[in-house]
């Protein structure tokens, strides 16, 4: 089986590359990534004589036509995917996230070929703390952000194109992902990275606010199941019960870096900052018979902070500035 991978460069894109050379290796894996400021190349140098690395944007129509006319099967990871950089310039989310998907979806409809979506639960908008509701796969789309109103429209365009041309289309929505090779921009790498390079970790807000964690290799075992027996024209949620408010996992991993609980700052909130999501993931595991390995959030956690220990060299050279970007709009407020 041919796949191309867009944005197998990025956190979860590459994760699946690593994960699926492991335990398939009969799959040809060609990557399309721009190698924007999110893809980090280290990651993929030990198996780049066992892929084909193309850099390239997904909104390119000719290259994009010429990569899917050769494959059976895409799996769509690339996008513009932080949330505070949307709302710094939301330009070049519009561009990946709507333009560079509408170019895949009419490659793949030339072409017939297999096309599995990857999104997130951050197009239904935000729940109340107190509310007992999740989020199903008939829950109505309600983005805050211009990150998820994007993948909102990205999803809206897949459905559009499953109805009206037969696209031969799945498309998942999982929530918050952890683990290895994410981006130190991001909230569990950053306050990760802050503990190790002696700064405190920074909470928006009152650090009330709740995601629902699960582990990329969880995720990316979904995406696997949902491809090979997902019906098509559907749509997944991926999650692993896994609801956990900023502040304690803030104090979780200075609790296991043998740091005092509280030796975190609260700083300016995020604008427009959805308050909780939760998935109920029924469908997938009872149709698809799915089930999270990862289910201890604490031991998950662990051994992410451990990997950003033995691993300085992968993220050590971006810290700065990463950090002097957050510094622009950042004030400690307690
Ligand atoms: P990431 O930012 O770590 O990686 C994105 C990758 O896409 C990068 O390698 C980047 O270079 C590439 N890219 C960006 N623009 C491109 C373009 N125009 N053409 C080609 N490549 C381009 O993101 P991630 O966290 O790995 O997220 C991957 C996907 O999963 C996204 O679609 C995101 O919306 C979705 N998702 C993420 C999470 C999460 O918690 N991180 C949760 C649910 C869904
Ligand atoms: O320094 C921080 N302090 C903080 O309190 C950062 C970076 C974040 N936060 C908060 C904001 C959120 O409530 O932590 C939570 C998680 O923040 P992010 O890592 O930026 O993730 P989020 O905005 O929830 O979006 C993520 O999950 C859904 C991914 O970035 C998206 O790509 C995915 O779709």
């Amino acid at each position: 089986m041919r796949v191309l991978v867009t944005g197998g460069a990025g956190f979860i894109g590459a994760n699946f590359v690593l994960r699926t050379l492991q335990q398939r290796p009969d799959v040809q894996i060609t990557v399309l990534d721009k190698l924007t400021y999110a893809a980090n190349p280290a990651t993929l140098e030990p198996v780049a004589d066992r892929i084909d690395l193309v850099k390239g944007d997904i909104a390119d129509a000719d290259l994009v036509d010429s990569l899917i006319a050769a494959t059976d099967v895409v799996v769509h990871f690339a996008a513009e995917s932080h949330n505070d950089n949307s709302l710094a310039d939301p330009s070049s989310f519009v561009h990946t996230n709507l333009v560079g998907t509408f170019a895949l979806l009419e490659a793949v409809r030339r072409h017939d070929v297999r096309y599995h979506h990857i999104s997130t639960d951050e197009v239904y908008g935000d729940l109340d703390l107190d509310d007992p509701a999740r989020f199903t796969e008939s829950t109505a789309y309600n983005p805050s952000s211009p990150y998820s109103s994007t993948k909102a429209g990205s999803d809206l365009l897949v459905r559009a194109w499953v109805r009206s041309f037969g696209l031969r289309a799945t498309i998942s929505n999982c929530s918050n992902n952890y683990g290895p090779y994410q981006h130190i921009e991001k909230f569990i790498p950053r306050q990760i990275t802050n503990v190790l390079s002696g700064v405190r970790p920074r909470l928006y807000g009152d650090g009330l606010n709740v995601r629902d964690w699960i582990h990329v290799d969880d995720h990316n075992d979904a995406v696997w199941t949902i491809i090979e027996r997902g019906q098509i024209g559907e749509t997944y949620l991926i999650g692993a019960d896994g609801e956990v408010n900023n502040r304690t996992v803030v104090e979780t991993i200075l609790e296991l870096l043998d740091q005092p609980a509280d030796a975190f700052d609260f700083v300016t909130d995020r604008p427009g900052h959805d308050r909780r999501y939760a998935i109920d993931s029924t469908r997938l595991r009872t149709e698809l018979g799915w089930r999270p390995q990862y289910v201890d959030f604490r031991a998950g956690l662990s051994a992410t902070i451990d990997w950003y220990r033995d691993h300085p060299d992968w993220w050590q050279p971006h810290k700065q500035a990463v950090e002097q970007t957050y510094a622009t709009t950042e004030k400690v407020i307690g």
